[in-house]
């Protein structure tokens, strides 16, 4: 149906070409500049302050401690931040249009077909936001993938079912050589003691079946491959020492939930007194006392693998099942 022409409401949008509506639509088009540049400047500001903190991350875990952690956090928030005024937007526009056009009358209200600019708008703003948004995506996990070719440190991590082996190496790949080593076992938790403020490389490898590498503070996790895959990833620095809890996040088997080990964040000198101490034959506990650091895990503890013959293989169940 085409728009009846001059009773409609001045502020419809219509196919008119006169002067005077060609001067409100340019109004009209300032005006939806000015609200855009408006939002844009608005959408600074807020990233500026630590909104993120005040609306509880938007969801998102708190208390990132790597430089990529950070990134991912505060793409989260910007991606909050925009949806939130897309949305205020659009629901603003809703509910205008129920008030401003509401039934009055049986009048059949003003039909704006193939309107071209609004088509136009229509189909342009979508595709711009998602390419506002795959872009800083591309962007921040290109660098949380990102791996340089000297690491300060390079740690290779090794799961097999079900504890954690932390070997510290002279290089990079599967030839480099273990210079220092840290083995969990059922009565002790693995602490892995990395520097502040050092490049970070982790190369994964697993003993058995796949695994998953996590600390919940990275906010991040790789899975650990069995065989010939070496996952890679790095950090660019630790910020804040501290002693937090790792776990394995890939369903491996009885005791997946309780392959736990704890990453100790030291001081770069602490770190090094730490390696020099381990390879001079120290075990890790004794190393993470001489450099004034509690000797066993804190956040937390082992658990008791013995499988008992009730827990385990009863004797009702059907032959296969048990090993
Ligand atoms: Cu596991």
């Amino acid at each position: 149906m085409v728009a009846r022409s001059s009773e409609v409401r001045p502020s419809a949008v219509r196919h008119s070409a006169s002067r005077g509506v060609g001067g409100r639509r340019r109004r009209g088009a300032g005006r939806v500049a000015g609200l855009g540049l408006g939002g844009v400047a608005l959408l600074v500001l807020l990233t500026g302050c630590d909104v993120g903190r005040a609306f509880d991350g938007f969801g998102w875990p708190q208390g990132g401690i790597s430089a990529e952690s950070r990134r991912m956090y505060d793409l989260w928030i910007a991606s909050c931040i925009a949806a939130l005024a897309v949305g205020i937007f659009v629901w603003g526009l809703i509910f205008w249009c129920v008030v401003r056009y509401r039934k009055r009358g049986n009048a059949l209200p003003v039909q704006t077909r193939y309107n071209m600019p609004m088509e136009f708008l229509y189909t342009i703003a979508p595709i711009l936001i998602v390419s506002v948004l795959f872009y800083y995506t591309a962007i921040v996990q290109t660098g949380v993938d990102k791996l340089t070719k000297n690491p300060d440190v390079t740690v290779e991590v090794v799961a097999f079912k079900w504890n954690w082996q932390f070997n510290y190496r002279d290089g990079q790949g599967p030839d480099a050589k273990t210079t220092a080593s840290t083995l969990g076992t059922s009565e002790v938790i693995p602490v892995l003691v990395l520097p502040t403020n050092r490049s970070i490389r982790f190369e994964e490898t697993s003993r058995d079946v796949i695994h998953s590498f996590w600390v919940p503070e990275l906010l991040f996790k790789r899975d650990v491959m069995p065989g010939k895959i070496r996952n890679v990833f790095e950090v660019s620095s630790l910020e804040t020492e501290g002693a937090y809890v790792g776990r394995c996040a890939e369903l491996c088997g009885s005791y997946h939930a309780f392959m736990n080990f704890e990453l100790r964040v030291v001081s770069p000198e602490q770190y090094d007194q730490f390696l020099a101490a381990k390879q001079g034959g120290k075990s890790t506990q004794d190393a993470l006392i001489q450099i004034g650091e509690k000797p066993y895990a804190e956040t937390t503890e082992p658990f008791d693998t013995r499988r008992t013959h009730s827990n385990f293989n009863p004797d009702n169940a059907p032959a296969g099942t048990g090993s």
